[in-house]
């Protein structure tokens, strides 16, 4: 249809851009990075979410293009953050369930480090929970490749997938990051606390990181933070943000 009609013209067109939400690590308060995110702008229909063109991509066969040009972009900017002289600072890239089919996704994604001289551990994979659920076995294979290379994977959306225990300890990763639905109005609400308060501690007996997403006010930073939250994202602290301003971020940041 129409939608599908002109996202086929996009990435000729040159109408994806790449906004960077940045991440904090509560230990230090520093900036650790930012969460690549895609956006699509059409002359015609202005910028577009993609939770409204994502699906189509991906049910149009599109996504692996879109998904390896938005990795190229990130990395090609994640190269430049070394100059800001703050600290290392890694960029989070999308990965959909259907880009898995691909079986040198990790072979593709090696060449574009090597491209950007980008240290693997300053990029990071990230997969929804349900697209991990989805294929554990393909799942499985890539993250083995990915941390044979040295690239962090975090489980996206964590909380909203359903998938067993038994489908998540087959597989190695390195961070949750907490739902947003979880997020909103922790400090009040009951049934928020007991989840994440599990996700956190889960994630602290695998001994991995633990990021809440979405945070939009103190006092949701403030109660995952005493509750043992090791990594913050969201509007309290920046909307996701062009390059450069990313880059006057970090420059303005503590
Ligand atoms: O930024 P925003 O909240 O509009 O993003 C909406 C959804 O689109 C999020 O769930 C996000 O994970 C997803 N998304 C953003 N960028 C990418 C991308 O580059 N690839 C894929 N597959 N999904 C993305
Ligand atoms: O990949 P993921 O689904 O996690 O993408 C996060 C999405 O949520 C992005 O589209 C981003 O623009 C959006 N987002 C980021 N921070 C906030 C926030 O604090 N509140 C809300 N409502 N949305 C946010
Ligand atoms: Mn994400
Ligand atoms: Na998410």
């Amino acid at each position: 249809y129409a939608l599908e009609q002109d996202l086929r013209g996009a990435l000729h067109n040159d109408e994806f851009e790449l906004r960077y939400q940045p991440q904090i690590d509560a230990a230090s308060g520093r900036v650790s990075g930012a969460e690549a995110l895609l956006r699509w702008n059409n002359p015609a229909r202005g910028m577009i979410s993609p939770a409204l063109f994502v699906p189509v991509l991906e049910s149009a066969g599109m996504i692996e293009e879109v998904g390896l040009w938005a990795l190229n972009a990130a990395c090609r900017e994640a190269g430049k953050w070394h100059r800001l002289g703050k600290g290392p600072l890694s960029v989070a890239v999308n990965v959909s369930a259907h880009q898995l089919d691909r079986a040198d996704l990790q072979t593709l994604i090696k060449r574009t480090l090597e491209r950007h001289a980008l240290r693997p551990g300053m990029l990071e994979i990230e997969l929804t929970e349900s697209a991990a659920a989805a294929d554990i076995g393909r799942a499985e294979r890539l993250f083995e490749a990915l941390h044979g290379l040295g690239i962090p994977i975090a489980i996206d959306d964590f909380g909203t997938g359903f998938s067993s225990l038994s489908a998540l300890r087959a597989l190695a990763f390195d961070k949750i990051k907490i739902d947003r639905q979880f997020v909103t109005e922790v400090e009040t609400r009951r049934d928020s606390q007991a989840i994440c308060q599990s996700i956190i501690a889960l994630a602290r007996g695998l001994g991995i990181r633990v990021l809440a997403e979405g945070v939009e006010r103190q006092e949701e930073y403030w109660w995952l933070r005493r509750h043992g939250c090791s990594d913050f994202q969201g509007y309290y602290f920046s909307p996701p943000l062009r390059g450069a301003a990313f880059q006057t971020f970090v420059r303005n940041h503590a």
